[in-house]
């Protein structure tokens, strides 16, 4: 299968090359990271060892069978008005906070949704790091059954990746959704990795934030209960207690963050109840305006 990861992050790469070990895989994304792929193959580290030489570019190739996008939720709508140039028979969102499949379906045809947990890191162009193996869930954004998302996940597990496809999608990203709300903004603020979140009081500001996410969830239909999206932030929490979150990093690197799909989009779906995540999102959008200072 011709498989297109557009957006070569420390994701992407991981989940390109992880699939390069049994498909034919275009990374594209941004130099110097695509520059020392074309030179030297992607050496895949960590838990996995190995290095692959998928074709590297910096735009998109003329077709595609399945293309993943991996980058930020900003970058969507660019996303998908490069990649109607190769028609993917399937696209697959996998990437943080809500709307991303909405927006690349304006584009393109047979759009999935997607939920990642494998672990990765980019230490250095050409490199990428898996820092643990998790699970590619896939699916119909709206729920139930995909035939597309079976041929997906037949890809991604004859590859040898821990793939599932999941009928209910929209409980699937609602309560990443509580995990990331919860965890993203209270990291980044605090200036924490993800550990400092099992201890009070940030780990009430951020169960706090994930169980709003579960009322609006509630109120959108998906039965995502306020108990469990607390334990799934306590497991992320525990299972990432080392990791930088990607909101913290950005902050940290003065750069555009994620807040808009994650906060903000609960914010714009709760009609004035979710007061944790609007003062989380008003906080992480006065930083982005500070960086200039
Ligand atoms: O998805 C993440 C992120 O940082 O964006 C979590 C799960 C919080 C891991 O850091």
């Amino acid at each position: 299968m011709e498989i297109l990861i557009f957006g070569a992050g420390s994701l992407g790469s991981l989940v390109g090359g992880l699939c390069a070990r049994e498909h034919s895989v275009t990374l594209v994304g941004r130099d110097p990271h695509i520059a020392a792929v074309r030179e030297s193959g992607l050496a895949v580290e960590g838990v996995v060892e190995f290095t692959t030489h998928p074709e590297a570019r910096t735009t998109v190739p003329e077709r595609a069978d399945l293309a993943f996008v991996t980058v930020k939720s900003f970058d969507t709508p660019a996303a998908g008005r490069a990649l109607a140039d190769c028609s993917p028979s399937m696209t697959c969102s996998l990437q943080n906070g809500l709307g991303n499949e909405e927006s690349l379906a304006a584009q393109l045809d047979t759009v999935l949704a997607g939920t990642c947990t494998y672990g990765a890191r980019r230490p250095a162009p050409g490199r990428v790091e898996c820092t643990g193996i998790g699970e590619i869930a896939l699916g119909a954004p709206d729920g139930g059954p995909s035939a597309a998302a079976e041929r997906a996940v037949e890809a991604l597990q004859s590859a040898g990746i821990d793939a599932v496809h999941d009928d209910g999608m929209p409980k699937r990203l609602w309560r990443k959704l509580a995990v990331n709300a919860g965890i993203n903004p209270t990291t980044a603020l605090a200036g924490v990795e993800n550990g400092a979140l099992a201890d009070d009081p940030l780990h009430d500001v951020a169960s706090e934030a994930a169980r709003e996410v579960a009322r609006v969830a509630q109120v959108q239909g998906v039965e995502l209960a306020e108990s469990e999206a607390v334990a799934a932030l306590e497991s992320v929490v525990e299972a990432t207690a080392r990791n930088t979150s990607s909101m913290a990093q950005d902050v940290g690197a003065g750069t555009k963050t994620e807040i808009d799909a994650i906060n903000g989009a609960v914010v714009d779906r709760a009609d004035g109840r979710v007061p944790v995540n609007r003062t989380l999102a008003a906080l992480i959008r006065a930083r982005e305006r500070g960086y200039a200072d």
